[in-house]
């Protein structure tokens, strides 16, 4: 694992970059620039904050984080944008395995870290194999992630088949976004897709109009390649989800209940966050030919209203 010294040493001399320590083992790197803030965690490499900052932005954060989220090693951190990989959701046969795969919760490498003319800084992430990780996935795979952070927040996750025979994932960003008011909120895309119910024990189901939340959500929609956009009429913001490679989208909120069963959530956070995720999961599982590379890819922006 890279310390505090090796991870100054890739930054070099980008002065809004700093690395600390949130809790023990646990690093963050928060990241200014003259158009946002974030704070990205190597575990996972998971961003946990992003905000636009630039003259004209909404003063809100766009990617929510919980205020009551622990930095505990080895679990993952409620709120930002956890990338669920190998799989997406329960193993499909291994009870045991964790929950959306093990990316999330192990720590990635920082290869690169640059910031350009344009403001932007972009950093790049590797997840190194070790036996913990081969006991759950035997194929030889390689995974980058790259985080653009800037006017506009771009996440590219790849996964390449570096072995000989094919296989099959799924994933998912699982994007945690910032909110008023999630009652007061509408997600436009999904008009018309299929999806499943996971509240109602897997039903299939038909979207009908735009999406609004007004209980515990839990939904994975399919063979959906098209943008949502979250219209907040509180904030009055909309934010532009915008994704490749990606046919499912997934919608959740725990609602009340769940949310304080989960203990890291806070209170009322039920209500400041809503997950719309890009991936592909179930029937979306992408297969993976030899030397072959999937690249799934998101772009977050913010229109003001
Ligand atoms: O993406 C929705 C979901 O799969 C829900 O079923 C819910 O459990 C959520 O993810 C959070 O999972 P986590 O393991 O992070 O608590």
């Amino acid at each position: 694992m890279q310390d505090l010294v090796e991870l100054s040493r890739v930054c070099g001399d980008i002065s809004g970059v700093k690395f600390h320590h949130k809790s023990d083992g646990f690093v963050v790197m928060s990241v200014q620039t003259p158009v946002c803030e974030a704070l990205v965690a190597l575990q996972g490499a998971q961003v946990l904050s992003w905000t636009p900052t630039f003259t004209g932005a909404s003063p809100h954060p766009v990617i929510w984080l919980s205020k009551a989220a622990k930095y505990v090693v080895g679990k993952s951190v409620r709120g930002g944008v956890p990338i669920c990989w190998p799989w997406f959701g329960p193993h499909e046969n291994q009870a045991n395995f964790p929950s959306h795969g093990f990316a999330r919760t192990e720590t990635w490498r920082l290869q690169s870290i640059k910031q350009d003319a344009s403001e932007e800084v972009k950093m790049r992430f590797t997840l190194d194999f070790d036996a913990a990780m081969r006991a759950f996935w035997s194929h030889d795979t390689r995974v980058d992630c790259e985080l653009t952070l800037g006017r506009q927040l771009h996440i590219r996750l790849s996964t390449h088949n570096d072995g000989s025979t094919a296989f099959s994932l799924t994933e998912a960003l699982h994007t945690y976004f910032a909110v008023a008011d999630v009652r007061r909120v509408r997600i436009a895309g999904l008009e018309g897709v299929k999806f499943v119910d996971k509240v109602a024990q897997g039903e299939r189901r038909q979207q009908v109009g735009v999406v609004s939340i007004a209980q515990e959500v839990d939904r994975v929609y399919l063979h959906s390649p098209s943008e949502c956009v979250i219209h907040d009429e509180i904030w009055r913001r909309r934010i532009h989800i915008s994704k490749q490679n990606s046919l499912s989208t997934i919608v959740w909120n725990p609602w009340q209940e769940k949310a304080h069963k989960m203990g890291d959530l806070g209170e009322d956070g039920y209500l400041q966050m809503l997950c719309v995720e890009s991936g592909n999961a179930l029937e979306n599982a992408i297969e993976l030919a030899p030397g072959a590379v999937h690249d799934l890819q998101v772009n977050y922006r913010v229109e003001n209203l």
